[in-house]
């Protein structure tokens, strides 16, 4: 077992309720501090109430468990962000740079800072978008993960901070609902369909988008935090990619499982989001640095998922 302390900023969310329990395992329950604004629905391990964009109680915290290792997952996602964009903005920066300086202040000795594809706008290839492409986000939910990239390379050069991070592409999990992003239908779908219900799809048939399975999500991000610092070669964000489909491929996967499952397709306002990012991703920067390998593809995620969810509603 580890000796570390592991303090998780934004735990109740669809990332953070996935990897405590994995956190759990590594580190040990008694190493492993969740953090969020509200209660989780369930209570598994250390848990305290926190608005990380207060910098004194988050300072607190960090001094009262004398915590190593922090993983940054508050924020406001793409599609939620674009209904009150200076609020969103300011929960994503104010909890960024809190969580920045206190690292630096406390010898936080590593953090992880999540980015997203969203990251990418219009000048970025939209096939194989490469590590390198250019930034120019259409939502203030990309401009802000571009500000917290340079923020982390920023801190990483001048304090020298461990910051290290990975552009997720839309996750997919059984464990919770999302919380307010533009691929969250891809999680939705499962659940209507496992009900036995039909399903209406704010994104139009043929929209291909870079989406993981959450496990494959958190091997990736527990390779990367373990990785030795010699093999981090970048240091704003790393491209991660698991598979590419579109609403149309997803409902026919599920359709293998129920034939008479339906999707009617309704684009709203996340459709333009949607279009402004890549339809698939080049990683290969990170199988490179320290050897990620995806292991799901949609096939086996379907099969995952309404195993999974099946469990669920019974
Ligand atoms: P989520 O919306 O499901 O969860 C965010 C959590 O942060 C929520 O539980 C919320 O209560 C909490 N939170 C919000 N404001 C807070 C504050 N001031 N103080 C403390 N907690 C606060 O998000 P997620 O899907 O788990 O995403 C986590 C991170 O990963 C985010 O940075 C997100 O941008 C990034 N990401 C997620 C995906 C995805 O598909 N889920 C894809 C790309 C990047
Ligand atoms: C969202 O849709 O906002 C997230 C993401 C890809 O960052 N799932």
């Amino acid at each position: 077992m580890k000796r570390e302390t592991i303090l998780v900023i934004g735990a109740n969310g669809q990332i953070g309720t996935a990897l405590l329990p994995r956190l759990q395992a590594l580190y040990g329950p008694d190493s492993v501090i969740g953090a969020d604004l509200r209660q989780p629905a369930q209570k598994a391990g250390i848990f305290e109430l926190l608005d990380a964009t207060k910098a004194d109680a988050l300072a607190e915290l960090v001094q009262r468990y004398r915590v190593t290792q922090i993983y940054h997952l508050a924020a406001v996602l793409s599609a939620k962000g674009e209904t009150d964009p200076l609020g969103a903005w300011n929960l994503n920066m104010q909890t960024l740079l809190n969580v920045l300086e206190v690292a630096r202040i406390h010898q936080v000795r590593k953090l992880f800072v999540p980015s997203s594809i969203a990251a990418f706008g219009e000048h970025a290839p939209k096939f194989e978008t490469p590590q390198t492409a250019s930034l120019d986000p259409a939502t203030v939910y990309g401009i802000s993960k571009v500000a917290a990239e340079n923020w982390s390379l920023y801190y990483h050069k001048r304090y020298g901070l461990d910051v290290r991070s990975l552009r997720y592409p839309g996750l997919i999990s059984y464990q919770s609902m999302p919380g307010g992003g533009t691929t969250d239908y891809a999680v939705a779908i499962y659940h209507a369909a496992v009900q036995g219900q039909p399903f209406e799809c704010f994104l139009a048939d043929d929209t291909l988008l870079p989406m993981m399975y959450m496990d494959d999500a958190l091997r990736a991000t527990l390779e990367l935090m373990e990785a030795p610092e010699n093999r981090i070669s970048v240091r704003t964000s790393y491209n991660l990619a698991g598979m590419s489909f579109t609403p149309a491929e997803l409902t026919a996967s599920i359709q293998a499982y129920f034939p008479d499952f339906t999707t009617r397709y309704a684009p709203d306002f996340r459709q333009d989001i949607a279009d402004s990012w890549p339809k698939t991703i080049d990683d290969t920067v990170a199988r490179h640095d320290w050897g990620w390998q995806p292991a799901y593809d949609l096939p086996r995620m379907t099969q995952e998922m309404i195993t999974q969810l099946t469990n669920v509603y019974q």
